[in-house]
């Protein structure tokens, strides 16, 4: 028997990015653990991830290319196919397209990795000539309400969470989505430091925090603007930060003046002492931090939300701190490592192909002049995770539409494809990793050869790009070759492949004298303002009167997105497709706990099981997410009733901007 370690990190949309140690007994994977010497991961992975073999060596892996032989609105069905074959005909295929923009990539986050993300893919669309992708699904709107004002996505260091007195939980089910964050949170709350969450839902986390405020969906820049407005009333404002560090104050003060508690309380669906309470803790409690999630984000006015409480530490001057401030996203951090120029910007050589948003795709397949021909689909799942389902499986089933899925499983989006692909998992291919919570660099080294005919992402490009005749010397480049181009030189190769990570050198109180990323340096207040819901009681009473619940469809503890959802040990935990509603909701409308239910409105109809629960809020079910639609209930999932409208920032989508009616199915 040989048995080995190996460095890896794991490659899911999470914002932990954890090292792992992966044990391989005569050529198998059997363990994955956290790496007990990376800081951030400190031993432990999640129970998704732990499950990660059980994935890989799962009885359904894709191993063999297959094409179809079905007709697109017909039960799926593939014959296998040779590799050979299958890229003789997909390079025709595309070579057949004749305006390159109606070539279509769509990947997201399915591996967070540097170089089977788009390293090789982004090189063959540039070459090509192929459309662009707006990759909006998941963080824009709040990403671009750091960016305007912070000038980039910058925050705290999680780690100093733990020395916080106050941590504000802003949207985010951290327990179940950011759970190495939490352990610092924990450890605040072990030495005295008050925890509160701020949720519609009551979720695990909120069961661990010394209090919930259960906010209506959409409301958070409304409950800023009132804790701004008690900031000034109480003078608990820190002038001399404002003074020296943010542009914009004077019009944003006059704004926030218009929000006392009362105001603000009836707008968020709490009382006017939480708001007033809420207040007090954070501007009397040093140091003061807040963890925002892009929970809060997933609405009309997300981006003016995350502006919004993104300037309170610049208000009370929390950022003097290591421990105060706020964090979103850290990634800015990383950006300046990376090499822009990786995906080799310069083959597009002066073209500018139209951009498509991932999040409209089900529009832009039905509607895009002129038509999207081709799809090329990897590292993403659309047909489940994006949203109006309804509409983006019709656009998927167009008979003139050619669409090849690379994939580790038949998904939904894989069942209306023409060529299915195999695709090799974060245990047989290398890649290199930056993390959005966290500010190291990973390494993951490929484990295990590839399962059965099983390629990465980058050979089927490379392949593809020989076969359609690219002959630039960046196609020839190897997953090592691509691994050392990634990031600038100030990134020690060598260390990163010995030690599997690398920090960054960050400042640890980076913002305590200003110093912010805008042009100016200072924070920017002007213009942000709250923005209400497209469907809420509030903006659409009309809608309301026949949807009157408001609908969010946050993620289910173990699956990540769509992730995980055919792996049976963690099916099982999450049991079915289930709507968390109040009890006085219930009883209303005649609904008991267990019963088969519809959640509805114009756009679909998402069946799944009740579950009357303290969880949710009276007015707010909870569909929690993101189910394959063939294993929910009559092959349907929470995306078919959210719609494309987009966020006043970032043109990311708004899931939680959502009202339904809810009856017995
Ligand atoms: N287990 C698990 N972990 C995950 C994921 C997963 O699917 N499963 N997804 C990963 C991904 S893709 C991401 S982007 C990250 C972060 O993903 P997030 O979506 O930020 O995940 P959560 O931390 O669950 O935060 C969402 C929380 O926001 C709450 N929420 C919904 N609407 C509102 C609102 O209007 N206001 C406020 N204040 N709260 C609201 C929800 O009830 C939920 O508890 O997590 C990652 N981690
Ligand atoms: N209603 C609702 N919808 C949501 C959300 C929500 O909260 N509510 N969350 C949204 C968010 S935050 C996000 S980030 C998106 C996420 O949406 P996606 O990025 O599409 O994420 P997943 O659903 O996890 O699908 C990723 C797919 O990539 C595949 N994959 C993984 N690694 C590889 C690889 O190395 N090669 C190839 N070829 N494939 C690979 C996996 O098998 C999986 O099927 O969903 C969004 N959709
Ligand atoms: S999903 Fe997140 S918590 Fe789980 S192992 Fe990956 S990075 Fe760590
Ligand atoms: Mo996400």
């Amino acid at each position: 028997m040989t048995t080995r370690t190996v460095f890896g990190a794991c490659p899911h949309d999470c914002p932990d990015t954890c090292a792992m140690q992966i044990t391989v007994e005569n050529e198998r994977v059997i363990k994955v653990q956290g790496r007990a010497d990376h800081p951030n991961t400190h031993g432990a992975l999640c129970t998704k991830v732990s499950r990660y073999p059980e994935r890989t060596y799962h009885p359904e892996r894709l191993l063999h290319p297959l094409k179809r032989v079905s007709k697109k609105t017909e039960a799926p069905a593939f014959v296998r196919v040779s590799w050979a074959e299958a890229i003789a005909d997909i390079a025709a295929r595309l070579q057949a397209v004749k305006d390159p923009q109606c070539i279509q990539p769509y990947s997201y986050a399915g591996t967070m990795g540097l170089i089977q993300g788009e390293a090789m893919a982004g090189r063959l669309w540039n070459a090509l000539g192929a459309a662009r992708l707006d990759r909006t699904i998941c963080a824009s709107a709040g990403g671009a309400g750091l960016a305007a004002t912070y000038g980039h996505k910058l925050g705290m260091h999680t780690r100093h969470f733990a020395g916080a007195k106050l941590i504000i939980i802003w949207g985010s089910n951290s327990i179940a989505s950011n759970l190495h964050f939490w352990t610092y949170a924990n450890q605040a709350k072990r030495e005295g430091a008050k925890l509160i969450c701020i949720d519609p839902r009551k979720t695990e986390t909120a069961d661990k925090c010394h209090q919930h405020i259960a906010v209506l969906p959409g409301t958070d820049g409304a409950l800023a603007l009132g804790l701004m407005h008690e900031l000034i009333q109480n003078g608990w404002l820190d002038q001399d930060y404002i003074d020296n560090h943010v542009d914009g104050w004077d019009e944003l003060r006059g704004k926030a003046l218009d929000w006392p508690p009362e105001r603000v309380a009836e707008v968020c669906g709490v009382t006017p002492d939480e708001v007033r309470g809420l207040a007090r803790d954070y501007a009397t409690t040093t140091p003061a931090a807040i963890r925002m999630n892009y929970g809060l984000q997933r609405v009309r006015g997300g981006g003016n939300a995350v502006r919004l409480i993104a300037l309170l530490p610049c208000l009370t001057g929390a950022w003097r701190h290591q421990s105060g401030g706020v964090l979103l996203s850290a990634s800015g951090w990383n950006a300046p490592y990376k090499n822009p120029d990786l995906e080799r910007p310069g083959l597009l050589a002066g073209r500018t192909p139209r951009m498509v948003n991932m999040s409209t795709i089900g529009d832009a397949l039905l509607q895009a002049a002129p038509p999207i021909e081709a799809l090329i689909v990897y590292n993403s799942n659309p047909v489940a995770v994006a949203p109006e389902s309804p509409k983006v499986v019709k656009g998927f089933q167009r008979e003139d539409l050619f669409t090849v899925v690379l994939e580790h499983f038949m998904t939904d989006t894989a069942d209306l494809a023409d060529y299915v692909l195999p695709a090799t998992t974060q245990l047989e291919h290398l890649d290199v990793h930056t993390s959005y919570g966290h500010t190291d660099v990973l390494m993951n080294q490929p484990a295990v050869a590839p399962l059965g005919e099983a390629k990465t992402n980058t050979q089927i490009f490379r392949e593809l790009a020989a076969a359609m005749g690219l002959t630039d010397p960046c196609f020839k480049d190897s997953d090592e070759d691509l691994a050392a181009q990634a990031f600038t030189s100030d990134i020690d190769m060598g260390l990163l492949r010995e030690q599997g990570w690398q920090p960054l050198p960050i400042p640890e109180a980076p913002f305590a004298e200003g110093g912010f990323r805008t042009p100016n340096g200072r924070a920017q207040a002007a213009g942000a303002d709250y923005v209400p819901n497209y469907e809420s009681a509030q903006s659409s009473p009309e809608l309301a009167a026949r949807y009157p619940l408001a609908m969010i469809s946050p993620p289910a503890r173990n699956f990540l997105n769509s992730s995980f959802v055919n792996v049976k040990s963690l099916r099982d935990i999450e049991s079915e497709p289930i709507i968390e509603m109040h009890l006085g909701d219930a009883v209303e409308r005649g609904l008991a706990d267990g019963a088969l239910v519809a959640a509805f409105n114009d756009r679909g109809r998402y069946v799944a099981k009740l579950k009357v629960s303290t969880r949710a809020r009276p007015g707010v079910v909870n569909g929690l997410g993101v189910w394959w639609r063939k294993l929910g209930v009559q092959g349907s999932n929470v995306n078919e009733v959210t719609h494309q409208r987009l966020t006043d920032m970032g043109n990311a989508p708004a899931f939680y901007d959502c009202l339904v009616q809810v009856e017995a199915a």
